[in-house]
């Protein structure tokens, strides 16, 4: 491995200061996690994003706090870091318990197969991340400059290929993860960290500033790209040998889909192939390349720092000289790379292995209890009677795993009881869909998502029906800003919030995730939605050609082409 250079901190952004003299992710964690206040201070928050929580305020109730004079409704986001997305039964009642004890009562599947709980007191903090902690998983690496959590499909299909890839994942997380104390000491042994510990040794992989910005890996199977992994800083595709077992992976490089309004130097943008790589060897690739990132990644401007743009700023060449430098090997060259579908997972399959698997619909992954629907409630009843292993899916529902046929029936009447409408009946557009959270829990958000997507997606239904396309699998994404986080830039269509009720129109992905979309309209207002797509769908349903998808369709016509064909249409339906 090569060392890390040099550095002084002149003209870095701010983190970079707080990360080098945070003596390997402590900071002042331990000595304000004592105090009794309702928040951190800023250069802790930064900490705190290591350790997998987030500092966040209810924006709800801002304006009313503002006029009575009061402070802002301080709570935090913890997200547990879930390999794979493999929760056992009684990691997933500690989550349920964390949520009801001390959070806002729900759980909140997230697009890359985590927990996140939400509205939690920093005075329940430590005690949340302990009882997580006490089922085997981990919060560390939930958020922070570091490797986050590595995705990985989650069918739990019993063959030979998924278990080698399975363990090809557990060595990459271990390679991974950043070797600190600092988590320990502090949520799990508050004691040891309140000694004066003597340093610890400089993490070989980390150094003293860990990455310059977040670093994002997720492996996808050759057949399945349900984890969007073109979406990712390390993209990894596994490949199977002529026996059925693993051959090794294609290596991809300089996913992301972060993007700043009115910035048009920061950009979505999909991973470029680097080399082909066999199993044995795939974490020397890996860590190699988050050390490439580490050494040349830009750390004075965040907005321009994650492994895309130092990729597009080298080339590629560049980089892989990089890569085979570190290693010490030559990558062959990438596999032909075929178009794999998204799989969503959902319904009854067979495992192989004599057991069965259902994926449960979770609408936006928010398990919650409302009125007709108590998911939360249904969930936690399965998980304690029948002891499934959980599964969460990058599409934000849930996989119960390690099923007896026999308890099938019983799984059903949990459901039936509980209103939670079987995956099999719920209507292909909202099936296809996702939100990301926004308001009132995220601060970036400028627009709403979660809480706007349902209203809009069942008009979005009614229409798709009204045209005859009901069978076509469209997908569809929003998000309450730029940034990304239910990846709209890759559906056949994005919304994304630009202010509040109004976001700008995307069309043109592909169903395997390979190619980002296009800007079809810009600032809509959401109600006028339904009325901007009937157009485009209408078209598309007299022209479609067999088995061409909607995304596919627009980008053969061309989003520019597309607008200008769209008005005679309405006008003569
Ligand atoms: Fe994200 C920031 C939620 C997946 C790109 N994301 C945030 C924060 C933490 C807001 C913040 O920084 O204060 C959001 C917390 C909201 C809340 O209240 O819960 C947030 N991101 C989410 C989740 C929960 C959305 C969801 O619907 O599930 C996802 C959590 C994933 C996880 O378990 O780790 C989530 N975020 C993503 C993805 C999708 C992915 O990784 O496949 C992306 C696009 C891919 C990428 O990273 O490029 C994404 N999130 C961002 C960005 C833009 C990064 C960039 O390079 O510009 C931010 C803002 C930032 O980092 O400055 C962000
Ligand atoms: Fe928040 Fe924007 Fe991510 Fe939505 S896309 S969760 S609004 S940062």
């Amino acid at each position: 491995m090569v060392p890390n250079p040099p550095f002084d901190l002149e003209g870095m952004s701010k983190v970079e200061a707080i990360k080098a003299h945070s003596n390997q992710l402590r900071g002042e964690l331990s000595t304000e996690l004592k105090e009794d206040t309702k928040l951190f201070t800023e250069d802790t928050v930064q900490v705190l994003k290591f350790h997998g929580v987030y500092q966040q305020d209810d924006r709800d109730l801002r304006k009313e706090a503002r006029k009575l004079g009061l402070d802002k409704h301080y709570q935090m986001m913890i997200r547990t870091r879930i390999p794979g997305g493999i929760v056992s039964a009684d990691a997933y009642l500690a989550h349920d318990r964390v949520a009801g004890e001390w959070g806002n009562g729900t759980l909140r599947v997230t697009t890359r197969q985590d927990f996140q709980l939400h509205g939690v007191l920093k005075g329940d903090l430590k005690s949340s991340i302990r009882a997580i902690n006490e089922t085997l998983l981990t919060t560390l690496g939930g958020c922070g400059d570091q490797e986050r959590n590595i995705m990985c499909c989650p069918a739990p299909v019993s063959d030979r290929f998924r278990g080698e890839v399975l363990r090809a994942l557990r060595d990459l997380v271990h390679g991974l993860t950043p070797t600190t104390q600092a988590y320990n000491e502090i949520w799990l042994d508050g004691e040891l960290a309140a000694s004066n510990q003597p340093e610890p040794p400089v993490d070989e992989l980390y150094g003293e500033r860990y990455l310059p910005r977040k670093f994002k890996t997720a492996v996808a199977l050759e057949g399945d790209n349900c984890v969007d992994v073109y979406a990712n800083d390390l993209a990894l595709i596994a490949r199977r040998d002529d026996e059925g077992g693993l051959a090794g992976f294609d290596v991809l490089v300089g996913g992301g889909l972060g993007r700043t309004a009115n910035k048009p130097d920061t950009w979505p943008a999909v991973a470029l192939p680097l080399g082909f790589v066999v199993a044995d060897r795939v974490v020397d690739v890996a860590r190699a390349v988050v050390g490439v990132q580490r050494d040349y990644g830009d750390r004075t401007n965040r907005r321009h720092a994650r492994l895309k743009y130092t990729v597009r700023d080298h080339g590629i060449d560049w980089f892989r000289e990089q890569v085979e430098t570190r290693t010490g090997f030559r990558l062959e060259p990438t596999r032909p790379l075929r178009r794999d579908p998204v799989l969503d997972h959902l319904g009854w399959h067979d495992q192989g292995d004599g057991s069965f698997y259902y994926g449960l619909y979770v609408e936006n992954g928010r398990i919650q209890d409302s009125d007709g629907c108590r998911l939360r409630s249904a969930l936690t009843k399965i998980v304690e009677e029948l002891r499934p292993q959980v599964r969460l899916t990058a599409q934000q529902n849930v996989i119960l795993a390690n099923l007896e046929e026999s308890q099938q029936p019983r799984l059903r009447a949990i459901l039936a009881a509980h209103g939670v409408t079987p995956s099999e009946q719920v209507h292909s557009v909202i099936r296809n869909s996702m939100a990301c959270p926004a308001w009132p829990t995220c601060g970036l958000a400028v627009a709403e998502s979660e809480r706007a997507m349902p209203t809009l997606i069942r008009q979005l239904a009614d229409l798709v029906d009204e045209i005859g396309l009901a069978d076509e699998p469209i997908s569809w994404r929003m998000t309450g800003c730029p940034n990304g986080c239910a990846r709209p830039y890759l559906g056949d269509v994005g919304f994304v919030g630009t202010t509040l009720g109004k976001y700008d129109v995307y069309l043109g992905g592909d169903p395997e995730g390979t190619r980002l979309n296009s800007l079809y309209a810009r600032n809509v207002p959401i109600e006028d939605i339904p009325q901007l797509l009937r157009g485009p769908l209408s078209l598309y349903a007299l022209e479609r050609g067999p088995g061409v998808t909607f995304g596919d369709w627009v980008d053969g016509v061309g989003v520019d082409e597309l607008s200008q064909r769209v008005q005679p249409v309405e006008a003569s339906l």
